[in-house]
């Protein structure tokens, strides 16, 4: 049976850098609806916000101190309400990010489990150090080093798989797993449709033995997707989610299909989708920093196995922890546009929930770092520094950090080409990219070649072709950078064929032209550079 989540474009906005309305360089909630009528006109249904409780910033709202109030940075409480309001009023719908593997150690929770006899030490994984008070064990986390913090306070061990100031709850705590479904209560009793759950499938920690030897994330063997989350999860289904109009999809760190399949199967009742990491990682050796050859080949038989192995799929090419999917995939210096149409093709001719991150729509780049001082990202500071201790020579790890680093998401979107790119009138948060005044939304607006009208034109063309919706997804050629898939549904029968290079290529597939990233009207079997062509097929 269709859901309403399955056939809305959900667009994901990063608050800090989508629109400052108060000057102070910060994008922020009022900022956010001033620009609503922009994003229903594009063809958005709902919106995903990135993290707007209170936060002391760690990790750029990733540590929330209360999930029952808003960063002032961002607005108050009646703000947020009102852009609820606001975006119903254009049928968009909101979806929270639901960050609770951890708190930030500013929460009150965390700031009176600190105490060992407070009731709320058991929130908190506390261990008490090894022989000559060494960490309790060998893991290592996902921003590089040591995942326990000694605590002078109480003279023992608190876990943190990110960040020090973000301690993780414990989920061998009933009381835990109750304070959890009242946040959830809190939003939904809000009219929010749902919850993007962050990291959703590591909170359940099932042993805390030593992890196997590994170079990064040491010790993921003994909490990714255990049995414990998936509990939980049925758990947070039957006494919240079931209650309400709503859906949830998990960001699923480093997780495979057969997890995945137990994650988001239906009848399991866990998760309504979940986002994985392959595609984008087929040019990727170790997670997203270490680069390797990218082979159009692999993608197509990565997409094939996540398309034909779940029941649904959330399919995205950006978030706010990505590189901009142009430089990544594309070409962002000699066909910026046309790369990004191409993968435009790609993303909306695959079946599932659509996600499109800020700026994708018009073709965003990475941005132009020269150094490592112009980063925020936490993560990528504590990664080069890991690479420079292991003796990555320093051209190369900058190369490395540069391409992959999430600060090239967070840059400030591109409204204008005036001063601060119609971000912000004061002085962003974080440097506007260079290229403003080439790529921006207003330029777009009006051209009709653009990015931005071809991100209209094929957000329409799939809103009236259930085939890209719901169809079977079959590969069918894959030879040098050209691959083309097979959607069937119900005697629709559609090719598409996409072209990875600024080669030319030849492609010959019998059918009639239905969308084309050139504006063409008919194809002869010969694809120019980063062509993208969609045929019906008789068959
Ligand atoms: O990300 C989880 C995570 O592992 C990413 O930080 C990782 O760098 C990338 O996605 C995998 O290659 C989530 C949030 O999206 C991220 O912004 C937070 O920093 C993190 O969790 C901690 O909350
Ligand atoms: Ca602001």
């Amino acid at each position: 049976m269709k859901k309403w989540w399955q056939e809305e474009v959900v667009y994901q906005i990063y608050p800090r850098s989508f629109q400052d309305s108060n000057g102070d360089g910060i994008g922020d909630i009022p900022g956010i609806i001033s620009r609503l009528d922009e994003l229903k006109e594009l063809g958005v249904g709902i919106i995903w916000l990135s993290p707007v409780y209170k936060s002391p910033d760690a990790d750029n709202g990733y540590d929330i101190s209360d999930y029952r109030d808003i960063n002032p940075k961002f607005g108050t409480m009646s703000d947020m309400d009102n852009l609820i309001k606001e975006a119903a009023s254009r049928k968009i719908k909101i979806v929270m990010d639901l960050v609770i593997n951890h708190t930030s150690d500013e929460h009150e929770w965390f700031k009176k489990s600190r105490d060992k006899n407070s009731p709320y030490r058991d929130y908190y994984i506390w261990k008490p150090g090894n022989a000559n008070n060494k960490p309790p064990n060998n893991w290592t986390g996902f921003f590089m080093g040591s995942v326990w913090e000694y605590d002078e306070q109480s003279g023992e061990y608190y876990l943190h798989l990110f960040h020090k100031k973000q301690p993780d709850l414990n989920y061998h705590n009933p009381k835990v797993i109750e304070e959890i479904k009242d946040i959830m209560r809190f939003w939904l009793d809000k009219g929010i449709a749902g919850f993007r759950c962050d990291v959703i499938n590591i909170i359940y920690k099932s042993s805390f033995a030593n992890g196997k030897k590994a170079l990064a994330i040491r010790g993921l063997e003994h909490y990714k997707s255990k049995e414990g989350t998936h509990r939980i999860l049925r758990e947070l289904r039957r006494d919240v989610l079931d209650r309400y109009d709503c859906f949830t999809v998990g960001e699923t760190v480093m997780v495979d299909l057969d997890e995945a399949k137990l994650l988001c199967d239906n009848e399991r009742k866990e998760l309504d989708m979940l986002f994985y990491f392959e595609h984008l990682e087929v040019d990727r050796r170790i997670a997203r920093y270490v680069p390797k050859k990218f082979k159009a080949k692999k993608l197509l038989a990565v997409l094939a196995k996540w398309q034909q192995g779940l029941e649904w799929n959330a399919v995205y090419l950006e978030n706010h922890d990505q590189p901009r999917i142009v430089s990544h995939y594309g070409d962002d210096s000699l066909y910026p546009e046309r790369s990004a149409k191409m993968l435009a093709t790609m993303q909306f001719t695959l079946g599932g929930t659509m996600f499109i991150y800020q700026g994708q729509e018009i073709g965003m780049t990475n941005f132009d770092f020269d150094e490592l001082s112009q980063l925020n990202d936490v993560e990528s500071h504590n990664i080069h520094a890991l690479m420079k201790k292991i003796g990555i020579p320093r051209k190369l790890r900058w190369e490395w950090i540069k391409t992959a680093s999430r600060d090239n998401a967070r840059t400030p979107m591109q409204w204008n080409g005036e001063a601060m790119a119609g971000f912000t009138s004061g002085t962003p948060w974080l440097k506007i990219n260079g290229n403003y005044q080439k790529i921006n939304y207003q330029e777009q607006k009006e051209r009709s070649d653009s990015v931005l009208a071809y991100y209209k034109e094929v957000i329409a063309f799939r809103h009236n072709n259930d085939v890209l919706k719901y169809g079977s997804f079959t590969p069918v050629f894959a030879k040098g950078s050209v691959i083309a898939y097979r959607r069937e549904l119900d005697g629709d029968n559609y090719l598409i064929i996409l072209n990875f290079s600024k080669k030319p290529a030849k492609a010959a597939f019998k059918g009639s032209l239905v969308l084309s990233n050139l504006g063409r009207a008919n194809y002869d079997g010969k694809l120019a550079a980063y062509e993208a062509v969609v045929m019906k097929c008789e068959r």
